[in-house]
């Protein structure tokens, strides 16, 4: 359950959209949608295609129930129109591409016009000040530039606020430790899994990152977990909080945590958020776990309708501690295509994560191994051994062996292999981190 909490002092970068009344926040909702709803008929054939296929016209969204009426859009309508099909505006106003990072077939490319570029400037400000993040501060951004949207998407937001950006880029852990500490960087922006490989590498070569300026991490780009974020602080010395973003739907910033930690606020008056049961599309209540969808209400240049994130999270319509009046969105369990399906039994890699980093032995390097044994998938857990442990004795690793299998199969209910692996074996990613090998493929 997310708490509202004790009230805490918060800062805001706009106030009036942060805090607005839920009733107003509705009416700009509903006024902002009902534009975009006119704008992509007009302008976009795959939309006023499936409004004609449904009897649909703009003029039926009079509520931001009748939301429900809109058609979905998928990966697949994105990749049915690449490169440019759904994009609403001319070409002569797109001023940057970005294109998601699809690991197969094509990628789904974005367009941004001068508009779009400003208010995602202005959605990470909030997230920085969200942070703590003022002008003052040096923000390391170590998301990779590019065509990914994390590097140039943290950058304008830096800028627009004021701060002083550090264009890091992805990778040259050495160099990135030797920024932060000469730059004298107070904020890390970067994946949690890179933020936790940095931390590491700094304390190897002898940095005490207490007596650095750095305070605060805005990680995401891929799933993590509490116990995740609990090493991340400890190790650098950080408030390590969680921002959400894709690049069908903006990039980073769609939603970013604030530092009461009750789940990420969702810039509610930019993208209307529903959650939705993935088998049948029925939206859900608040509260209840499904399928991200999200509608973008201000974007011009590919302004997409309840697009389906495929993320597994739930919404919090209640006011924050920090005084936000922003839906918040619990952590990303994970997608429902990573979601593993170990003998009837749905299984995340954050709920394995979760678990194996209970354990202080275990390192947070970690890989499900996903297999077929005849008709059954399988699944072994390689976890990464600390230096010490690996000295240790034999018994101790069977001990700690069987209390890792024993807590995965009271807690995800299934009975799988644990395998330790050598300090320092498993790939470490300077972007997002892959948690799964799946070699179910490779058998015929
Ligand atoms: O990952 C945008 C981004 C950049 C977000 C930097 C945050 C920071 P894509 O490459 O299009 O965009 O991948 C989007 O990554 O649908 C989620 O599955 C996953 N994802 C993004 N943020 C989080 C997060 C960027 N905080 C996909 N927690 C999304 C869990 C996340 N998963």
């Amino acid at each position: 359950m997310i708490q509202s909490g004790k009230k805490i002092s918060a800062s805001y970068y706009d106030p009036e959209h942060e805090t607005m009344s839920r009733d107003r926040l509705a009416g700009l909702q509903l006024q902002r949608l009902q534009a975009t709803v006119k704008r992509v008929y007009q302008s976009v054939p795959f939309y006023r295609d499936a409004f004609k296929a449904r009897g649909l016209e703009p003029g039926d969204i009079k509520s931001l129930d009748d939301l429900r009426k809109l058609p979905f859009t998928c990966k697949q309508d994105l990749r049915d129109n690449y490169p440019y099909g759904l994009f609403a505006a001319p070409m002569d106003q797109i001023i940057r591409l970005h294109a998601s990072s699809g690991t197969t077939g094509k990628p789904s490319v974005v367009g941004y016009t001068k508009n779009d570029i400003s208010n995602w400037a202005d959605l990470i400000a909030r997230c920085l000040v969200m942070a703590g993040g003022s002008k003052n501060d040096v923000v390391q951004v170590a998301y990779g530039y590019g065509l990914f949207t994390g590097g140039l998407g943290l950058h304008y937001g830096v800028e627009r606020l004021g701060a002083s950006v550090v264009p890091a880029s992805g990778g040259n852990t050495t160099r990135q430790l030797m920024l932060m500490q000469d730059f004298g960087t107070n904020i890390l922006a970067c994946t949690p899994s890179y933020a936790l490989f940095l931390a590491e590498e700094g304390i190897a070569a002898g940095i005490d990152f207490k007596k650095l300026p750095i305070r605060a991490g805005i990680l995401g780009a891929e799933p993590w977990t509490e116990n995740m974020r609990k090493q991340i602080e400890s190790k650098m010395d950080i408030t390590a909080l969680d921002i959400y973003g894709l690049s069908e739907v903006m990039g980073p910033g769609v939603s970013m945590e604030c530092m009461a930690k009750q789940g990420s606020h969702i810039a509610e008056d930019h993208f209307i958020a529903e959650v939705i049961d993935p088998d049948t599309g029925e939206a859900l209540p608040y509260g209840e776990q499904g399928e991200l969808v999200l509608t973008a209400i201000m974007k011009e240049g590919i302004p997409l309708l309840r697009y389906r994130t495929r993320d597994i999270s739930t919404l919090h319509p209640e006011v924050c501690a920090c005084g936000r009046t922003h839906v918040r969105m619990k952590r990303v369990a994970g997608r429902t295509d990573d979601m593993l399906i170990i003998r009837g039994v749905n299984v995340f890699p954050s709920q394995v994560e979760s678990v194996l980093l209970e354990f202080g032995e275990a390192e947070p390097h970690y890989l499900l191994v996903v297999d077929r044994k005849g008709d059954l998938d399988d699944l072994e857990i390689w976890v990464e051994l600390s230096e010490k442990m690996f000295s240790d004795e034999i018994k101790h690793l069977e001990k700690l062996e069987g209390r890792i299998r024993h807590k995965i199969l009271s807690v995800l209910n299934i009975n799988i292999k644990i395998k330790f692996v050598e300090p320092r074996t498993i790939p470490r990613s300077e972007g997002k981190a892959k948690r799964v090998m799946d070699r179910r493929d490779l058998k015929g």
